[in-house]
Order: C-alpha cells, then sequence, then structure tokens
C-alpha cells in the first residue's frame, strides 16, 4: 500500500487510473507538505520525505509544472501561482503575437517523490509534449489542460478523458516509471 499526498483530486482521481493497471493499491492523504522553493525535483525529495516522517509509511508526492518554451520555460516552477493569478486567458494573452505552432511549443514535466521509512527518497521524472493553444477548448480535465494542444490527437488535454490523458501524459510517464522500480525493487 502505498499513499498519495496532494491536496489535488484531479490528480488521486489519475493515479488511481494508472495504479491500476499496476494492481498496486493506492491511499489518498492530504496532509499538504511546504513547497520549498527550487526545481520540481527538490520540491518531490523534500516533500515526499516530510510526510513519509509525519505518517511513518510509504509515501509518493508529485510535482508537476508547465513549460512554455516562447516564455523562457514560464510558468515552471511557479505554475501554481499562475494558474491562480494569470488563469489560462492571461498565458494566452502573452503568447497573443506568437503564430507558429511550433513557437508555441511547451511541455508538461512531472516529478514523482517516494519516501519509505528509514530511507532517502527517490525520484522518478515524465514528461509530455505539447503546444499552447490559441483559445481554451474542452471541459475535461483542470488548470492548464484547456490550453495544452498535443498535435497526435489534434486535441487538447481539456478535450481528451481522464482515460485517454493517462495514457500519455506526464503523470503517467512518471508514475509508470516509478511503478516499475518499485516492483522491481520490493521483490524480496
Ligand atoms: P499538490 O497538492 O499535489 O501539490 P497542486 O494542484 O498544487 O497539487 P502542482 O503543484 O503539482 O499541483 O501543480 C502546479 C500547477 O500546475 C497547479 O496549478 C496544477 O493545477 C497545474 N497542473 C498540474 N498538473 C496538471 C495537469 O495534468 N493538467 C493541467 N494542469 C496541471
Amino acid at each position: 500500500m502505498i499513499t498519495f499526498i496532494t491536496g489535488n483530486q484531479h490528480k488521486v482521481k489519475e493515479a488511481e487510473e494508472i495504479f491500476q493497471k499496476f494492481n498496486i493499491n493506492l491511499e489518498h492523504n492530504d496532509l499538504g507538505y511546504n513547497e520549498v522553493q527550487g526545481t520540481l525535483e527538490d520540491v518531490a525529495k523534500s516533500g515526499a520525505k516530510y510526510a513519509c516522517e509525519k505518517l511513518n509509511k510509504p509515501v509518493i508526492v508529485e510535482d508537476a509544472g508547465l513549460f512554455i518554451k516562447a516564455l523562457n520555460n514560464f510558468p515552471g516552477t511557479y505554475s501554481s501561482y499562475v494558474q491562480e493569478t494569470l488563469g489560462n486567458s492571461g498565458i494566452l494573452k502573452l503568447m497573443n503575437d506568437i503564430i507558429n505552432p511550433e513557437d508555441r511549443y511547451a511541455e508538461f514535466r512531472s516529478v514523482v517523490g517516494y519516501c519509505a521509512p528509514n530511507s532517502e527518497p527517490e525520484i522518478f521524472l515524465g514528461c509530455v509534449k505539447g503546444q499552447i493553444s490559441t483559445e481554451e477548448k474542452g471541459s475535461f480535465g483542470f488548470a492548464y489542460d484547456s490550453i495544452f494542444y498535443v498535435e497526435k490527437k489534434c486535441k487538447t488535454f481539456g478535450e481528451l478523458t481522464r482515460k485517454e490523458k493517462s495514457q500519455f501524459s506526464h503523470r503517467k510517464n512518471s508514475l509508470k516509471t516509478f511503478i516499475e522500480w518499485y516492483i522491481e525493487n520490493s521483490l524480496e
């Protein structure tokens, strides 16, 4: 049993979708943890260590961000703050003059932090490539999903069901890497 520490219900549902495939039980706890200033990796490591020490059981945390190339990787590690302040319409406005779809390249990155009692935290990275759409599309998903366009699907994440998004999302990639490692390492 692994406990996923997050305050975001959408993440819980997506993670459950992915864990089910591997027959691993996932429990949810929104204990919360201080997000240190630094990279996604720093946040995931320190969050996992903190939650594990607090609960004294194996935990995962997951820190994600949207990195837009034309904006020098903004909002990146400021993704939560920017979603709450500028929002998707603010991002679209910042990108008004960028016409060429290739110049609207963006990626979602996800870092899973895992920590078990009496051991040091481990991290696992996932990424998905896309473009910032010119308008918001779709009502599935959350936060940046309606402006994140995936070329091979000709749709934004907001137009994909949870099941579809969870087949190739940044979160799927980081969690899958973690789960494979976990399965290999929990064999006696
Ligand atoms: P935690 O409690 O797990 O930290 P959070 O919602 O604060 O949940 P993050 O810090 O990982 O999540 O995410 C930074 C921002 O990026 C935040 O506004 C999220 O809503 C958004 N975000 C993360 N994953 C996303 C996804 O898959 N699709 C759209 N937006 C996402």
